[in-house]
């Protein structure tokens, strides 16, 4: 059993025992859960080597869970978790992927109309039966007929926080076969498109054969659609496809740059070839037939007299004009983010302490982290009010004492209510170091209605970043109507920040978005909206994306050494404020 099938195990025994409304114990599982998927080695070797004590040792298992995974592994059983399931009988995965589908009302629907599926939910929502219970109602009900819709629409895609760690361990994997000399990930990964086709392998090896038997004898592979010396094609576990090709050591670049796409980039790449009396392919650039470059991409594109184009930019939306201007952005790089905006922690619907979670920060090389926990009128996260929150600044204020080599700034994700006003007074805001704001209700106003809204909320002078701008779940929820042309103009009037959320199902600003707002010229930050300490590694996705939005390190604050990142933070803020008394002024004088 592979770790990630046992941290899914633990996972629905967290949500059968939410769904009894049982306490603590469900977050005591997800912890496990997310201790045993984060792993360097599979758990069952761990208890071969250490037996329960070894288990025991794992960050965040406890004996009783211990005991658990030991059944698990020993017999691939566990007589606690089918119990729960035959109490419960219900497709936890496919209904926990429509929208708005927590544990709690998962139970109500199962209990009160025998719901275990999203066909079933479907039928009953068809029906007008689901309007009728209790914590349901006539919009839920069409908040789930709209999930599911997007739940058939999205099935034969995956977001690229699911695929990216499954490739990396194959690719880790192959690498290490004999007589592979070279191996790449191509295709849409390679351009960190948000979601994922399947995936696309590259390889150069003296032995083909003994890389393909490895490649469709994975314990992962579940079928294998096809199988060749030069490409091999299977379905894994998770549902997705991958390809693996391997070619000649003198075509690498030109089957890289082939298959990393996009198919557009490509075509346009194979225009430019002709226009030079070239021929372009897979195996390389050719004049008639003798080869002219072929072995590394930057030599196929010089051949072609371009300058290596990023794969985040090869989308066919510009890059090669800029590129024959020479004038392709220096692209903000995956090691430049110093800082992170967005963090939560167990004051409200984080998993961990803010302690827990500074470290885990300073561990990844970050030099500050905003804590930004939610706000009161976000119930459901046990936001905090005025009180708590400066309750919570006094415990940071300690904390900063004691902590080396990292700051932690005092923040909060305050909630924008219906009308565009703050959850929290501006004295308390006024001492806080990062104040971001966020609409988490009422999604469905009008565009006009909405994009007043958030305007309005960005013109507190408090208000330093706006968070996940359009607030769409990635093929959960839609982003809600907004007027992102407006929103821009008014981040660049009122000085305030546009976030790139890098949580992979948001990526919120998306890559066209982000590429709007740096051309108007309003800053950026990339936060990981961090829940779990391993949720801080995902800014490596925010990167991805504002990279794919032609964002440059200077777009980029949270690139600033902690002092220049404050200052203008709220330099920008100040500008913002100036301009706008300016105007009132002119008004008034006239
Ligand atoms: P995906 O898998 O849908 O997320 O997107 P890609 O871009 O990975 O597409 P995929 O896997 O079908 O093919 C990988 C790359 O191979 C693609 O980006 C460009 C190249 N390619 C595939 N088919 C064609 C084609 O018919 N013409 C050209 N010029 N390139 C192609
Ligand atoms: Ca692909
Ligand atoms: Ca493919
Ligand atoms: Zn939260």
């Amino acid at each position: 059993m592979t770790n990630a099938e046992i941290a899914r195990i633990l996972r629905e025994i967290a949500f059968f025992l939410e769904m009894e409304e049982i306490p603590f114990k469900p977050r005591a599982y997800e912890k496990a859960a997310y201790a045993i998927e984060a792993l360097d080695a599979p758990l069952d070797e761990i208890y071969r080597r250490g037996r329960i004590k070894a288990v025991e040792e794992v960050p965040g298992v406890g004996r009783s869970i211990a005991e658990k995974l030991v059944t698990l592994i020993e017999t691939g059983k566990l007589p606690y978790y089918e119990g729960l399931r035959l109490k419960s009988p219900v497709d936890i995965e496919q209904l926990t992927a429509i929208e708005g589908l927590g544990p709690k009302k998962v139970k109500v629907l199962y209990d009160q109309l025998g719901i275990r599926t999203v066909d079933d939910l479907e039928r009953a929502a068809l029906e007008g039966k689901i309007h009728q219970l209790p914590h349901f109602g006539e919009k839920s009900e069409q908040k789930i007929l709209k999930g599911i819709s997007f739940f058939k629409k999205s099935g034969s895609r995956y977001p690229i926080g699911v695929i990216l760690p499954v490739i990396r361990d194959i690719e880790r994997l192959l690498e290490k076969v004999p007589g592979v000399k070279r191996l790449a990930v191509a295709g849409s990964i390679r351009r960190w498109k948000e979601t994922i086709g399947d995936g696309d392998l590259l390889a150069v090896s003296n032995d083909p054969d003994r890389v393909m038997d490895f490649f469709i004898s994975m314990p992962e592979v579940i079928y294998i659609h096809a199988k060749g010396p030069t490409k091999s094609s299977i379905k894994i576990k998770s549902g997705i496809d991958v390809d693996l090709r391997v070619v000649p050591e003198e075509s690498f670049g030109a089957a890289l740059c082939y298959f990393t796409g996009s198919k557009a980039h490509n075509i346009h790449l194979r225009k430019i070839a002709i226009g030079k009396g070239l021929k372009l392919s897979e195996y390389g650039v050719f004049r008639g037939e003798r080869p002219i470059a072929g072995r590394t991409e930057e030599e196929v594109y010089a051949a072609l007299g371009l300058p290596f184009i990023p794969p985040e930019l090869r989308e066919e939306t510009g890059e090669i004009e800029s590129a024959l201007a020479e004038r392709l952005p220096n692209l903000i790089d995956y090691d430049e983010l110093r800082g992170d905006l967005q963090t939560q922690t167990n004051w409200t619907d984080g998993a961990y302490s803010i302690e827990e979670m500074a470290a885990e920060a300073k561990r990844l090389g970050r030099e500050y982290i905003a804590i930004t926990d939610h706000t009161k009128s976000l119930a459901m996260a046990k936001g905090s009010d005025e009180k708590r929150l400066r309750k919570q600044m006094a415990a940071i204020d300690e904390l900063n004492k004691k902590l080396r080599g990292i700051t932690l700034l005092k923040g909060a994700e305050v909630n924008i209510d219906k009308d565009g006003r703050l959850d929290i007074d501006d004295e308390t805001l006024a001492r806080l170091d990062v104040v971001g704001i966020a609409v988490h209700s009422h999604f469905g106003l009008s565009r006009e209605q909405m994009t007043r809204r958030v305007i309005r909320a960005m013109e507190n002078p408090h208000a330093d970043i706006l968070f996940h701008p359009t607030g769409r779940i990635i093929q959960k929820r839609e982003p809600y109507e907004i007027d992102i042309d407006a929103v821009i103009q008014a981040a660049r009037r009122t000085g305030t920040a546009l976030e790139v959320d890098a949580f992979p199902d948001r990526l919120d600003l998306k890559d066209e978005h982000i590429r709007k707002a740096v051309e108007a010229g309003v800053k950026l930050v990339i936060d990981s909206d961090a829940h779990h300490i391993h949720h801080l590694s995902y800014l490596q996705f925010g990167i991805a994306t504002a990279r794919r939005g032609w964002a440059k390190r200077s777009d980029v604050l949270n690139t600033l050494p902690l002092n220049a990142f404050l200052a203008s933070l709220k330099d920008g803020k100040e500008r913002g404020r100036k301009k706008h008394f300016g105007v009132m002024q002119v008004r008034k004088g006239r």
